[in-house]
């Protein structure tokens, strides 16, 4: 690698990706295209750290376009048209539908994005995106602006100011807590004290391998937390909605368990063929059905699973359930998989494979992206996922369960972070991006998995989790856990509703 330009880079706190650094490479003037490059991301607002090869396109295809726009004259209009209409083809929404006009655009997918090569540099810059990503966020709090490296707080006498990922945090004899952190110079062991009452009441929720920042003093080689700052998200402006937009998940099609029968009311409800005259008036104004995962059971998702299965054939299962959505009239279904899909389980999971799906993909309407994802619903960023790291918070932060999802929601805005934990139930794919962070401040956040209907708005946040199609299984019964079956979150003109179809 030429070093001039990673050292640019650098200086300019930007991490690089192979496929960007190789694009930059073949420039004619490598070192001042990184130059032009590095200026023109930094004068861009989003929060950029890590610079892909996408980006580096981007950026040339821009100049591209600049320099015909330079060479405008009337007499070449028409070309600059086409050129530049070709040029721009990518940002365009996605809608397959021409002749509705759908505001829909897919914002961030995941699917064709892996870079995985298996290496185990490649789990470094995991975590190290990561890190990045989250301590941008950090920076920008007005706590956190004069925090320092960590190999600094031994040298320094002042107030100890640092953003750190947690390695380790645990209840000490005299139940204080010990809250271990590190940065990509060092690391501090850091003293939660119980009579700091608030403090430690929110330390409680704090899990492994979130990045947080911590302002506090020094005692011998401890650091006393006065204050821990999450990366959080401000309150946002709540825009008018005059659509409805449906959320489901968990359907379960195949399993023994499914609710064949409520389905087919909801599908016939969306269609607006069922239920009286309000239900029917709200049916009128969908625009939009969301699926967060678990579409189909799937096969060989857990031992002996054949036996609750009455469609054994994973093709077969895809190819019911687009019987079903295939009825459905005039409305955008956006879909993306659960751990019950035929996709690659680790997170994110791409969306579901075209190769098991054939018949679902035939459906005009319907958006095949990945678990997480980001869309735009005429305007209304929405933030789908699965929910698979319920189960790890559910078993870490007391008080937390599979019954008050809307709580783990939160956390998991506040934390910017889908699946904080690492390496327990939430298989998490070695990317060199981490795209479970929360990049961009939705306004729905739909998830599913727990089968339990849920729902808070948090700083203007709608946070849904949509119930399941599916009855209490023989593992939901060990568990005892409650499944909200056939009951149908609804944001109706912004306003959320329940519709039951049991
Ligand atoms: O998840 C169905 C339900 O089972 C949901 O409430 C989560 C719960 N579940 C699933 N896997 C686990 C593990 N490993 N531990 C605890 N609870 C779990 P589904 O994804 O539909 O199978
Ligand atoms: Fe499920
Ligand atoms: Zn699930």
């Amino acid at each position: 690698m030429n070093d001039d330009i990673i050292l640019k880079f650098t200086n300019a706190e930007l991490l690089i990706e192979d496929s960007a650094y190789k694009k930059i490479e073949q420039q004619e003037n490598s070192l001042q295209f990184a130059d032009s490059l590095i200026q023109d991301v930094s004068g861009s607002k989003s929060d950029l750290f890590i610079l892909t090869g996408a980006i580096v396109d981007q950026f040339l295809q821009k100049n591209i376009a600049n320099q015909i726009m330079s060479n405008y004259s009337p007499e070449n209009v028409g070309i600059i048209d086409e050129e530049y209409d070709s040029l721009n083809k990518g940002n365009i929404s996605q809608s397959k539908l021409l002749d509705i006009p759908f505001n829909f655009e897919v914002l961030q997918d995941a699917s064709k994005k892996s870079y995985t090569n298996g290496e185990i540099k490649d789990f470094t810059s995991y975590f190290n995106s990561r890190f990045q990503k989250l301590k941008a966020l950090l920076l920008k709090k007005p706590g956190l602006r004069d925090s320092y490296p960590m190999k600094d707080v031994g040298v320094r006498d002042d107030v100890v100011n640092v953003i750190g990922m947690v390695n380790d945090i645990r209840n000490t004899k005299n139940n204080h807590k010990i809250m271990e952190i590190e940065d990509e110079t060092g690391f501090i062991t850091v003293l939660i004290h119980n009579e700091n009452h608030s403090l430690f009441e929110m330390a409680e929720s704090i899990v492994k391998d979130e990045v947080v920042g911590v302002i506090g003093s020094k005692k011998g080689t401890l650091v006393i937390a006065s204050d821990i700052i999450h990366p959080s998200v401000p309150r946002i402006e709540e825009k008018k909605m005059d659509f409805s937009a449906v959320f489901i998940s968990d359907i379960h099609i195949g399993s023994s368990t499914f609710l064949d029968k409520e389905f087919q009311r909801f599908i016939k409800w969306i269609n607006g063929d069922f239920g009286d005259e309000e239900q029917r008036k709200i049916a009128n104004d969908v625009r939009y059905l969301v699926i967060a995962g678990d579409v189909v059971d799937g096969i060989g998702i857990y031992p002996h699973q054949e036996e609750e299965l009455t469609i054994k054939n994973i093709y077969e299962q895809y190819e019911e359930a687009a019987r079903f959505l295939g009825d459905i009239n005039d409305i955008k279904i956006v879909i993306a998989p659960g751990n019950h899909d035929a996709s690659r389980l680790a997170e994110p999971q791409p969306a579901i494979p075209e190769h098991y799906a054939a018949d679902l993909y035939k459906i005009k309407n319907a958006e095949f992206v990945s678990n997480p994802s980001l869309v735009s619903l005429d305007g209304f960023k929405t933030l789908i996922y699965h929910g698979r790291s319920f189960d790890d918070i559910a078993m870490t932060i007391n008080g937390l369960s599979h019954q008050t999802s809307d709580l783990i929601m939160k956390e998991l805005i506040e934390k910017r972070h889908l699946a904080p934990i690492y390496g327990e139930r939430t298989p998490l794919a070695s990317e060199f991006e981490d795209h479970l962070v929360i990049d961009d401040i939705p306004d729905i956040f739909h998830t599913g998995h727990v089968h339990i209907n849920a729902y808070k708005k948090h700083k203007g946040i709608h946070m849904i989790n949509s119930g399941t199609f599916q009855s209490q299984t023989e593992f939901q019964k060990i568990y005892n856990i409650m499944p909200t079956c056939a009951e149908v979150p609804v944001l109706n003109q912004g306003a959320f509703k329940i519709l039951k179809f049991t």
